[in-house]
């Protein structure tokens, strides 16, 4: 496939208001990512994601966006993200942005004028239905809500909302909103970011037919709809066409024939995606659904689109918590899914703090909470008289905090994240665990990410090379190999708790990068190994 710099690239997710707090309000800030731009370059990234840090009320972190123009205040000024943009750029850092345009606040002045009634100008920049038998119009549940749809008392209608009340959903069928929003994507690129990951981007179009759905819990209707692809080409065409930048969709509710029509480069939509058949359908370690998932999406994009990588990121629990053992073989498994996500074909996406292990929390009270999502649905669980205690329960381990909590930069006072009190509590194993411990030591999980890195950066094999899986019934081992040309590589991993003898031949290959201090043939649990061969 034709080669591009984001192909190669690996993507550092900063989720800001956790990462590095200068001004002693407890929250992460942009000039605390600008002053650890450095650590960031020095692991080996090129591109920084931030998430959204535009004005807003802040009820889903920052995805409720009340002004696509400004910067809040809890993550600075915009002479701070300036600053920090022209460092980035400096150092070699390419700043992708969190586009957020399928909803807005209910703060946002368009959704306040919209409100207004049903002859304001806006009214239509925003999905209004009128009650369907004194109700709402049918039985859609959103992500957050039991209902998509929230009565409007003044108005006498109903609004759509995918997510939280407070983020009601833009129209895009309103030509002059679709041009309001490439207006602002284009005044962001105009200041030289370098692209955009794009929020729930499949989510645009909404289905016409609102009969209610068989099963409300399976929100896979919110997506996909008609006309999606002439909004994503019509964007191109108007916006990112003109520009050398980068585009990742988030698309839930993909299969690979279906993510394909996003970016296939024939059509001129977006570069690449995050699917989220992993994260929604393994809550756990799932090795035969992995390979299978793999496969079939490596097929599927073949020779037409580009994949992208992940196992987490600020919704979703860490990976070495969710699908390695970050007990006894925390550093171990998360090395090995490390092994995973940068070997695989597609872009690799790191998440703040996966670079040396970090870890889930377990909370003892709903108190200690923060995300919406889960606080809206204990809540709503609770309400049809469940019991408290197995409703937290049930939703601890894929909690969207378990990500969230602050990075572990030392041991000092709140892991070195803040002076002040954190928005979030740290996770107490931050004494052993941080980023200061991890860079004394030779065999940390941040230096073999560093190492990881630099040997997919100096060997195309491993980004463009054809990929094999060579055990795909296998329970515990995954081998696959990636080739290009006369460049050959066999990635051994041992996704299990126990040891198993090297199944294939590897004589004819060296041993380029390996997780653990072992020198036998049966490998370890949790061991990974890289080998190469060059092809005479
Ligand atoms: O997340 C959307 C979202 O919830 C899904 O993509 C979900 O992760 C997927 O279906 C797997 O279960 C985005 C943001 O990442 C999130 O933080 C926001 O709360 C949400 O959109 C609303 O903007």
């Amino acid at each position: 496939m034709k080669r591009t710099w984001w192909k190669e690239a690996v993507v550092y997710q900063v989720y800001w208001r956790s990462f590095f707090d200068t001004d002693g309000d407890g929250y992460g800030d942009l000039e605390g990512v600008r002053q650890k731009l450095p650590y960031i370059k020095e692991l080996g990234a090129d591109v920084v994601w931030l998430n959204p840090f535009y004005v807003s009320p802040d009820k889903d972190n920052g995805y409720d966006i009340a002004d696509y123009y400004g910067v809040m205040d809890r993550a600075g000024t915009m002479a701070d993200f300036e600053r920090l943009l022209k460092e980035a750029h400096a150092l070699g850092l390419k700043v992708i942005l969190d586009l957020v345009v399928n909803h807005t606040s209910n703060q946002h002045q368009w959704f306040l004028e919209s409100k207004k009634g049903k002859d304001s100008p806006k009214r239509d920049y925003y999905i209004w239905h009128d009650p369907v038998q004194g109700k709402a119009p049918n039985n859609w549940r959103s992500y957050f809500e039991p209902s998509c749809w929230e009565w409007d008392k003044h108005s006498g209608q109903y609004y759509y909302h995918s997510f939280a009340v407070e983020q009601p959903d833009l129209n895009w069928e309103n030509k002059e909103l679709r041009h309001e929003i490439y207006k602002m994507m284009r005044f962001w690129l105009d200041k030289g970011i370098d692209g955009f990951r794009m929020d729930v981007i499949n989510l645009l179009a909404k289905r016409k037919d609102l009969s209610d759905v068989e099963d409300p819990y399976n929100l896979s209707y919110l997506a996909n709809n008609p006309g999606i692809h002439e909004y994503l080409q019509e964007m191109h065409e108007e916006v990112l066409g003109n520009y050398n930048c980068m585009t990742v969709g988030e698309i839930p509710f993909v299969t690979p024939k279906e993510g394909a029509l996003y970016v296939d480069e024939e059509r001129q939509e977006l570069n690449t995606l995050f699917h989220f058949q992993i994260a929604d359908e393994m809550p756990t370690w799932d090795m035969l659904r992995f390979k299978e998932i793999q496969r079939e999406w490596y097929e599927g994009l073949k020779g037409r689109g580009w994949n992208s990588q992940f196992l987490n990121n600020h919704d979703h629990t860490r990976q070495v918590t969710r699908y390695g053992n970050d007990r006894e073989h925390r550093v171990a498994s998360a090395k090995l899914l490390a092994t995973l996500t940068h070997t695989l074909p597609g872009m690799p996406y790191i998440y703040q703090g996966e670079e040396i292990g970090m870890t889930g929390v377990t909370f003892d009270s709903i108190e200690d909470y923060q995300d919406i999502a889960m606080k809206n649905r204990y809540a709503e669980e609770v309400d049809k008289g469940r019991n408290e205690n197995e409703v937290l329960v049930s939703l601890q381990l894929l909690s969207r905090d378990n990500s969230r909590t602050p990075m572990q930069w030392n041991d000092k006072k709140e892991a070195g994240f803040t002076q002040g009190i954190p928005w979030m509590s740290v996770n107490k194993n931050y004494v052993e665990l941080n980023v200061e411990k991890d860079m004394q030591r030779e065999d940390s999980v941040f230096r073999y990410y560093q190492r990881l890195i630099q040997l997919r950066k100096s060997n195309e094999a491993l980004v463009y090379g054809d990929f094999k899986d060579l055990l795909p019934s296998d329970e515990s081992l995954h081998v696959y190999e990636r080739s290009l040309r006369e460049e050959q590589f066999l990635i051994i991993l041992n996704h299990s708790e126990d040891s198993h003898p090297i199944p294939v031949p590897t004589a004819s290959f060296d041993l380029v990068l390996q997780n653990l201090n072992n020198e036998t043939s049966q490998l370890q649990p949790y061991e990974a190994r890289i080998y190469k061969k060059t092809i005479e």
